[in-house]
């Protein structure tokens, strides 16, 4: 009874004065409004859209220096690849944020060198640790990590 008590104030809480984010997902006060999560298991760019947005969230879109460097510092943390939510798979070398459609503007990340849309073609974009985080263009049929990001408050309670 108790907890469920608490459950019941922490939500009302998280509903009425900030946001938080379902178990597993990470926030940081220098971003507030959004929640991450850092996917254990490895996956193609397609699939890794299509969990995100069974979350109701999306592949993280580091579009601009604060939410990319916080994407970075995890990503150092871990020692991983993740997919993020751009990709030029619409028209090759136009690269669009998934969820806006839009393109890069005045911020940008890439590996020197990529995108190269190398081999056969790379046209998902992940963040390459070893690189300290900068973004490399990827065969979107590779399995990686990948980052969902939602903003989404009660997405992020009951999912
Ligand atoms: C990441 O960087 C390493 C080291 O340069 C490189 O071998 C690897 O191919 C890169 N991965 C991608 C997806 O670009
Ligand atoms: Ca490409
Ligand atoms: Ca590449």
């Amino acid at each position: 009874m108790a907890s469920f008590v608490m459950k019941f104030l922490l939500i009302s809480i998280c509903v009425t004065v900030i946001t938080c984010c379902a178990p597993g997902w990470k926030k940081t006060s220098s971003l507030s409004g959004w929640c991450f999560l850092f996917s254990h298991n490895q996956v193609t760019w397609a699939e890794a859209e299509e969990i995100c947005r069974s979350f109701e969230g999306y592949l993280a879109e580091p579009i601009n220096k604060p939410i990319d460097d916080y994407l970075i510092s995890e990503t150092l943390k871990t020692g991983r690849k993740y997919w993020l939510g751009l990709s030029d798979l619409e028209q090759e070398g136009t690269f669009l944020w998934t969820t806006s459609q839009t393109g890069i503007t005045s911020y940008n990340n890439w590996i020197p060198g990529d995108p190269n849309n190398a081999n056969s073609g790379e046209d998902c974009v992940l963040n390459n640790w070893t690189h300290r985080g900068k973004w490399a263009d990827g065969d979107c049929e590779w399995k990686e990590y990948y980052i969902c990001q939602t903003e989404d408050i009660d997405g992020g309670i009951v999912g």
